[in-house]
């Protein structure tokens, strides 16, 4: 697949969201879902062996996480290591883990999503790492007090208002990928068509009961709401400024992305405790990173500098005054 199409492009920057079928192989996805399967099941044995969880039952990879994700009390126990980025909790010791595999990196750095980047970002391409992979059981085995967005829900938001204001001015790209289909009934995006055209919208800092910086629903326009359905191993871009969020997932399986983040190389990503490379150079194709070892050493030696003191562990507190508000109450 070369880049989007002219017409292609002239959607993202009308409508702010474009869909794009078939961008993954089933080669691709297949590498993606037996480098996870793994780790689920490395991480489910440990659970049973802790006598935190009953042994599965399930045979697909689904199945499995469903019922480990039921069984646990803390479902970050198992999810931090299906993740692609560290979490972002107040006080980071050396025991959260992620994936940083190298399956994950092949994604980041899959020339098909590459080119789809480079039609809107430009030939320098640094992957930003803002990034998540969003495996979410069915609602309904989901206890009220999960608002995590990686597992239950997504509200509505603007990927601009959720990074740090230094990126503000960069260009940033969402490229969100889905590994199982993403439908309505299984909550796939949702996102208000044009909203990119309006602006940072004020958001709510997030509360105890939801952790997640939010665009209050009384100031989305409901007759721009789009779902933005997409096959399996298709993906939806996304302009910093596009209003979206994700629907419940109302099925009886999971619903599975990886949500990836361009940008032109030497603007800042807004989350720069966390690493991010050059993923595609014509300037300097020298200064590509290839080696998947090389880019897991990246996050572990973030680790290690975020506890060390070494870097300041800050994150987005630009609407912490909105807290006051009513319409964040
Ligand atoms: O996949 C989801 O539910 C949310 C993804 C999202 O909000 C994003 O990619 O910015």
């Amino acid at each position: 697949m070369a880049g989007l199409t002219a017409d292609q492009l002239a959607r993202v920057h009308e409508e702010g969201y474009l869909v794009v079928e078939d961008v993954l192989s089933a080669d691709d996805l297949a590498g993606i879902e037996d480098e996870y399967r793994k780790i689920l099941d490395r991480a489910t044995a440990d659970l049973v062996a802790e006598g935190r969880i009953p042994p599965p039952e399930g045979t697909s990879f689904s199945e499995r996480y469903i019922e480990a994700m039921q069984h646990i009390d803390d479902m970050y126990a198992l999810y931090q290591h299906l993740d692609i980025c560290l979490p972002m909790v107040e006080r980071l010791d050396h025991s959260p883990t992620m994936n940083a595999g190298s399956a994950v990196f092949q994604l980041l750095t899959n020339p098909r999503l590459l080119d789809l980047a480079e039609s809107v970002v430009g030939p320098e391409i640094y992957s930003n790492p803002v990034q998540h992979t969003r495996i979410k059981p069915p609602a309904r085995h989901l206890p009220d007090t999960v608002t995590d967005s990686n597992i239950a829900v997504t509200i509505w938001h603007q990927d601009n208002g959720v990074i740090n204001p230094e990126a503000d001015d960069t260009d940033m790209l969402t490229v969100w990928i889905a590994v199982t289909d993403a439908t309505v009934e299984n909550g796939c995006l949702i996102a208000e068509r044009g909203s990119h055209r309006e602006d940072l919208t004020m958001h709510c800092p997030g509360t105890a009961a939801s952790s997640t910086t939010y665009i209050p629903e009384a100031i989305i326009d409901r007759d721009r709401v789009v779902p933005l359905e997409v096959g399996a191993g298709g993906a939806v871009l996304l302009h910093k400024l596009t209003e979206h969020a994700s629907l419940d997932n109302h099925s009886k399986a999971i619903r599975w992305s990886f949500d990836l983040r361009y940008k032109p190389i030497g603007q800042p990503t807004g989350r720069s405790v966390f690493p991010g490379f050059i993923a595609r150079s014509k300037a300097h194709p020298e200064q590509v990173l290839t080696d998947p070892a090389e880019w897991a050493n990246l996050w572990w030696q973030a680790r290690d500098r975020i506890v060390s003191g070494e870097v300041p562990w800050e994150f987005n507190t630009r609407w912490d005054a909105n807290a006051r508000l009513p319409i964040c109450a």
